[in-house]
């Protein structure tokens, strides 16, 4: 079943969204099999954002994303990639549509709440940057028969 990291961003945390993403990702029927409370450190911060070095909103970025705790989960479904990616809406909370977490609950594109892997392969490393693989937990929801045949 594909796997896809997401991060509630320090806005997130600071603003007590970290319920509601949760339950908004966890009623869609995907399965949570990640969770950490944590601080990016600025060396976790510049590989997870590896690819937009030297961009101009690189700087604030990393500023941003370090500035307070972050919650680093791991959620597991089928096609949860971009399951996850429709539902958080466009980058620029201004673009994204009502229904999102980002077009109801953010208005800034720096301080847009969540992230979410944009492909497979991308979550693939994104989650071995932030989890281990024995914090990564395998099991059987008695709901999920109710969810995809
Ligand atoms: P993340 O990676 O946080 O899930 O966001 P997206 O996948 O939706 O968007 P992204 O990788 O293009 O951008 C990463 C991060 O940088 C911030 N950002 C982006 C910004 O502050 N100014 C900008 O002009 C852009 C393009 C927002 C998300």
């Amino acid at each position: 079943m594909e796997r896809t990291l997401v991060l509630v961003k320090p806005d997130g945390v600071q603003r007590g969204l970290i319920g509601e993403t949760i339950a908004r990702l966890e009623r869609r029927g995907l399965k949570l099999v990640g969770l950490k409370l944590m601080r990016m450190t600025p060396e976790l911060s510049a590989k997870h954002y590896a690819e937009h070095q030297g961009k101009p909103f690189y700087k604030g970025l990393i500023s941003f994303i370090t500035s307070g705790p972050i919650v680093a989960m791991v959620w597991e479904g089928r096609e949860a990639v971009t399951v996850v990616r429709s539902q958080m809406g466009a980058t620029d909370p201004l673009k994204a549509l009502p229904g999102t977490i980002r077009g109801d609950l953010a208005l800034d594109i720096g301080m847009n709440v969540i992230h979410g892997s944009d492909s497979p392969a991308r979550a693939q490393t994104e989650i071995s940057i932030f989890f281990r693989p024995d914090e990564l937990v395998e099991y059987e929801r008695t709901g999920d028969r109710w969810i995809a045949e």
